[in-house]
């Protein structure tokens, strides 16, 4: 059967939350959350038992609603932030921006982009909770000083702090501050990994 865009998504931002229990690194990340630091062997397997239903349709519909929960449960937990349907996730941990763009690749996603004040709220949120700048899928284009989206095309929506950006050609990447706004920078600190899925 063929996995929803949906399905997909929640899959992706599933495993990547759970790659990183796994080594333990999600500890100290919600700490009134403790299953995220329990060991591997201590860990609740989730019952997968399927509901009754043997059309497509039925599984489908199974799914979605078995997803919907999901995602409540993790946008409760404010463990995934939402704005029109994207999701955006965290593992806690910091990287360059090249790192960061791996890691969310891997993950099934890419690294977060805003195209909006809703979106760009939805990054915040990490950003605030863990008081670390995080990078924006957003690089200096070929013309210096000029920006774009990392797969092309142009910027619609931007949040520059005043003066910003100001590196004339020598900040290629995008931070976001403590308070939403960005920096144009260069792509070498080690910033909090937030991925859109
Ligand atoms: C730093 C660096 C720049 C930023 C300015 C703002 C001195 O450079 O973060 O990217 O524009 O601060 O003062
Ligand atoms: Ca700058």
């Amino acid at each position: 059967m063929m996995l929803s865009p949906q399905l997909h998504k929640i899959l992706a931002v599933a495993f990547f939350l759970l790659s990183f229990c796994a080594q333990g690194k999600l500890a100290g990340f919600l700490p009134k959350f403790p299953f995220f630091g329990a060991k591997s062997n201590e860990r609740q397997i989730p019952d997968l038992t399927p509901v009754a239903g043997n059309e497509n349709g039925d599984t489908v519909r199974q799914l979605e609603y078995r997803i919907s929960r999901l995602e409540g449960v993790l946008r409760l937990n404010k463990i995934i932030t939402e704005s029109g349907g994207k999701i955006f996730a965290t593992n806690g941990k910091r990287a360059d921006f090249d790192a960061t763009v791996e890691k969310c690749k891997e993950a099934g996603g890419s690294i977060a982009t805003p195209r909006n004040p809703g979106e760009n709220d939805a990054i915040l949120y990490f950003v605030k909770y863990f008081n670390t700048y995080a990078y924006l899928g957003i690089k200096q284009s070929l013309i210096p000083g000029k920006f774009q989206p990392l797969n092309g095309g142009q910027l619609s929506y931007t949040n520059w702090y005043s003066n910003e950006p100001s590196g004339r050609g020598e900040e290629e990447c995008v931070e976001m501050y403590t308070d939403g706004t960005w920096n144009d920078k260069k792509c070498n600190k080690n910033h909090l990994i937030v991925c859109q899925f």
